[in-house]
């Protein structure tokens, strides 16, 4: 069993330079650590990533050591009592942060993995596992590109996708890693206003529109699905989706038939957000003209149970992005998960735009045995991430 002594925090850079929480805990196993991400393009009804400031949460762990101190974790069922503490004193990136340290602690003390923790019948059920299909962001747009000067030259699009489906994960990463280096001179040539710059998730900034980024991915050979992420609630203003690129007002009629158009004409597996976070019911009407496609739950779902069980009432979603820091409990995100199994609703773990070098995300993509994982290609913070499920991809070998 672990004891937790002492909890600290501090904050450290993300991926954007911009400050985020690392926690702190020592126990009678050592020292152990979490971080936690931080998103741009947030849904309304996400979980507050602090209860008021980031400072005023590092100053509330350090008072609150005391009340975890002499707290004993055996199982990862005992989080339930760190989060009977917590309890409304902390935000959900604080919170997070301090069960993956916990985690890290419990996974020493036990000589397991942090997956092998989280759901004791994997580890006898090892044939029937499955790993998750990396989806990788190699264009972006929208909030993560944010040049604010000049809106109509990028994607209104947040995220273009590669969804390999070469059998394992390490090639998987190889196909995602080769097409998003490819793709420098296929959008130098096709984009002279190219910059080869990079935006938040290290994707490639472009000044083409959505169509002309689908018509070049799906012009390129490789073994993968296209994927998008619509983030449409970011550009949702006064009852319209307005894009920049070029500019023109969709009305929700307009944005249905659009979207359509896409995932027929580009043949898109993969569609996340493709409507504001309100309208369940533009997403049950898509999911039920493609059945076949993914409809994914982002802004939508907040990784949300409550959000979650009026999408799966509504039949809004065949897939729903989980982002443990969108909620902050991990016995929530296992429950959520639960309930997703039991509905056949796919599930993809998601890394946020602004990351830090924490692999965990990994452990619980498999763990709770999601059927994606989004972590982006390039960049040491993604990397992390794909690194780490190799090495799990390996060890089950
Ligand atoms: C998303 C995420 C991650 P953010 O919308 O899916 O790619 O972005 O971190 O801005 O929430
Ligand atoms: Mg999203």
């Amino acid at each position: 069993m672990v004891l937790i002594k002492k909890v600290s925090a501090k904050h450290i850079p993300d991926s954007r330079k911009e400050k985020t929480i690392f926690v702190e805990i020592n126990t009678n196993v050592g020292s152990f650590s979490g971080s936690s991400p931080t998103g741009k393009s947030t849904g309304k009804y996400e979980a507050k990533p602090y209860k008021k400031n980031l400072e005023k949460d590092i100053e509330t762990i350090k008072k609150f050591s005391d009340y975890f101190s002499d707290e004993i974790i055996d199982t990862f069922d005992d989080l339930r009592r760190v989060e009977d503490i917590a309890d409304g004193h902390f935000g959900a990136n604080t919170l997070f942060a301090l069960e993956s340290a916990i985690l890290k602690a419990l996974s020493k003390e036990k000589k397991k993995e942090v997956w092998e923790l989280l759901n004791p019948a994997l580890q006898k059920e090892r044939e029937s596992l499955i790993l998750p299909r990396p989806v990788g962001n190699c264009i972006g747009g929208g909030k993560h590109s944010d040049s604010k000067e000049n809106p109509n030259k990028r994607p209104d699009f947040q995220e273009f996708l590669l969804i390999p489906k070469e059998g394992s994960i390490k090639s998987d990463f190889e196909v995602n890693k080769r097409i998003k280096k490819e793709l420098e001179s296929f959008l130098s040539k096709k984009d002279k206003q190219f910059k080869k710059k990079r935006n938040d998730e290290d994707a490639w900034e472009t000044t083409l529109n959505e169509k002309e980024i689908l018509e070049l991915l799906s012009s390129l050979k490789g073994n993968f699905d296209l994927g998008v992420d619509v983030a449409a609630s970011g550009f949702y203003k006064r009852k319209k989706y307005q894009y920049y690129n070029p500019l023109l007002q969709r009305k929700k009629e307009e944005q249905f038939l659009y979207i359509s158009n896409l995932i027929k004409n580009y043949n898109v597996f993969y569609i996340e957000d493709p409507f504001e976070e309100e309208d369940f019911e533009s997403h049950a009407k898509l999911l039920e003209k493609f059945p076949e496609s993914l409809i994914v739950g982002d802004d939508l779902i907040v990784t949300n149970y409550k959000r979650f069980e009026k999408a799966i009432k509504t039949k809004s979603v065949n897939a729903i992005i989980v982002k443990p820091n969108q909620n902050g409990s991990l016995m929530e995100v296992k429950r959520i998960c639960q309930l997703a199994k039991s509905n056949n609703i796919k599930i993809v773990f998601s890394h946020r735009s602004g990351e830090t070098e924490e692999g965990i995300l990994a452990d619980l993509a498999f763990g709770f045995q999601a059927e994606f994982f989004k972590a982006g290609i390039t960049g040491k913070e993604r990397e992390i991430k794909m690194k780490r499920l190799i090495e799990i991809e390996k060890k089950l070998k």
